[in-house]
């Protein structure tokens, strides 16, 4: 049945287990608060929970940086509590992906400390090393400004290491035969311990074959192995891809045949998201959802707006750039490694209206979304703390001290409570009692995402609205069609469009009772308020009762 692909029609969230909640007092998340958290999850409609790197680990990179790739971080509890944990999820019937960060491990992983001590070591071909420093050790670092070069020397190993991102997270050689199977066991335990799939960390550095001084080839081919053991081993599980990249490049990662990622974040279309709403113009978005609509039929875009790391613009040209830098991340202390705004969504958007539109838009693109914790009560970043730790402040869950994350003194990341972001103001105990609150409005358009799976499996096209500050959107699916619109600019604009019905037909509005005929000309005039959005059952009577079965 078609409609087992769970992943089409998603609601993704992501969480990071230390930030979420802490149930012990130490300061720090653990799964067993998480587990406490599931209700709140599922009735927020959440369906399946991307969790971020929670293995033991020196936490040098948020957790990215691995010391055990079959355990859990003390901090966060034991694997049984993981256990406990995946179950309790099950019983809710939400599912759980993690991050495989198998690019590299931590510089503390006994593999690489044997690799390092000993030449003859079976673990020193699982890293990449030079004799010499290769010339181009500067070329292609990941966090310019943070990190100097690609090519570190190791005084023990007395030879150069290779490392795509800090100097402490050494690149393992993913063409060793062992490290190969060593990955499938990996896989194959977290499968066992009942993950529905990965969010597979750093995609296009994963599969680079590395040689000092040799030309950078990408071994695409891989990913079709991977996807194989992946599907022998669990039927139902994904892998969701992190690859940054140009939509010509798209084929590659999905594969022809739909034979390698099953899904992967849509970078592109993020970014021209945002474009969008700093310039008022839906033309660069409407042109970045046509570059990627092209996808094998049972792969999918995973849309999302803001996620752990930095709002990467590099993508956008310079101009483009400049402008959403100067509209949402002005300050030099809110942008980071020269292409990206180091703030969370709320803040870099200004106001409710903005915020609403953002995430309907989101939610409205072609694919499957992924929230990322704390947006959907509208929380606010921390520029003081380094780099991305700007946006990694713990969940703000009641005015109680430490934001009723912790009952530490001191927890992993200072909570934010001072200022319009301070948990004081914003958090989910007063936002749920509130029915205008974000989380409220938030729980209500997840509600009407799933009822609309047009967008998620549907075909898209795109309508010619006359106005260029609207993008509108028609969904197809199974005799059912849906139709959203957003206008990027603030002040009201009024459309005539041609959505492809009969005279009289009528567009029922879902979030508001309200709905529009066609006039004689088969076209709707519709005006939309500064910043307004809509999203329409097209032709029927009823947006439920229209259901096709499937
Ligand atoms: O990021 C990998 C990556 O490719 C980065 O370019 C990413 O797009 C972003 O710019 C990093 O700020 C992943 C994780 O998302 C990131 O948190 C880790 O630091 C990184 O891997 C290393 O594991």
């Amino acid at each position: 049945m078609i409609d087992d692909l769970w992943y089409k029609n998603a609601i993704i969230y992501s969480v990071n287990v230390g930030t979420f909640m802490d149930s012990n007092g130490d300061g720090v998340g653990d799964f067993e608060g998480l587990s406490r958290c599931l209700d709140y999850l599922s009735g927020l409609g959440v369906t399946c929970i991307w969790l971020q790197p929670f293995q033991p680990s020196p936490y040098r990179d948020a957790g990215y940086d691995i010391t055990d790739y079959y355990g859990v971080d003390p901090r966060h509890g034991s694997s049984g509590d993981f256990v406990d944990f995946t179950n309790q999820a099950k019983q809710r019937g939400l599912r759980i992906i993690i991050d495989l960060v198998l690019n590299h491990t931590s510089d503390q992983h006994p593999w690489f400390q044997a690799a390092r001590a000993d030449r003859k070591s079976k673990y020193r071909d699982w890293y990449v090393w030079s004799k010499k420093r290769p010339a181009d050790y500067r070329k292609g670092v990941v966090f310019p400004g943070v990190q100097q070069s690609i090519w570190s020397y190791d005084k023990i190993a007395r030879e150069w290491y290779y490392h795509r991102f800090y100097e402490f997270q050494p690149d393992l050689n993913t063409e060793n035969p062992e490290v190969q199977t060593e990955i499938q066991r990996i896989m194959g335990y977290w499968l066992e311990l009942g993950v529905s799939g990965f969010r597979v960390d750093a995609v296009p550095f994963m599969i680079e074959s590395r040689m000092p001084g040799k030309k950078r080839v990408l071994n695409y081919e891989y990913l079709t192995r991977l996807r194989n053991f992946l599907q022998w081993r669990e039927g139902d599980a994904i892998l969701l891809g992190e690859a940054n990249v140009v939509p010509a490049e798209d084929k590659d990662f999905f594969g022809d045949e739909g034979d390698r990622m099953h899904m992967l974040f849509n970078f592109y279309v993020n970014q021209h998201m945002f474009y969008a709403l700093a310039s008022g113009d839906a033309e660069p978005v409407a042109k970045a959802i046509r570059a990627t609509q092209k996808i094998p039929e049972f792969a999918q875009w995973a849309s999302f707006l803001r996620n752990h790391d930095e709002l990467d613009l590099g993508r956008l040209t310079d101009k483009q750039r400049r402008l959403v830098f100067s509209k949402f991340g002005s300050e030099k202390q809110m942008q980071l490694y020269g292409r990206g705004i180091r703030r969370r969504l709320a803040p870099m958007l200004g106001g409710r209206p903005q915020l609403e539109l953002a995430y309907s838009l989101m939610l409205s693109v072609p694919g499957t979304p992924v929230l990322r914790y704390g947006d959907e009560i509208g929380m606010g970043d921390d520029l003081e703390l380094k780099e991305r730790g700007a946006v990694r402040t713990p969940m703000q869950w009641s005015d109680e001290p430490q934001a009723g994350f912790s009952t530490a003194p001191k927890t992993i990341l200072p909570v934010i409570d001072e200022g319009v972001w301070s948990y004081n103001l914003i958090n989910v105990a007063a936002q749920r009692c509130d029915p205008n609150s974000m989380l409220n409005w938030t729980e209500r358009m997840i509600r009407f995402r799933k009822e609309c799976p047009e967008v998620g499996w549907g075909t898209c096209t795109i309508l010619k609205t006359g106005s260029p500050s609207v993008l509108a959107l028609r969904y197809d699916w199974r005799n059912n069609s849906l139709l959203t619109l957003h206008n990027f600019d603030d002040k009201p604009t009024s459309i005539l469009l041609d959505v492809g019905v009969k005279e009289g037909d009528r567009l029922v509005n879902l979030l508001v009772r309200d709905e529009s005929r066609a006039g004689s000309n088969g076209k709707h005039t519709i005006v939309l308020e500064g910043y307004g959005y809509r999203w329409f059952r097209v032709g029927g009577l009823n947006y439920i009762l229209n259901r096709e079965k499937y």
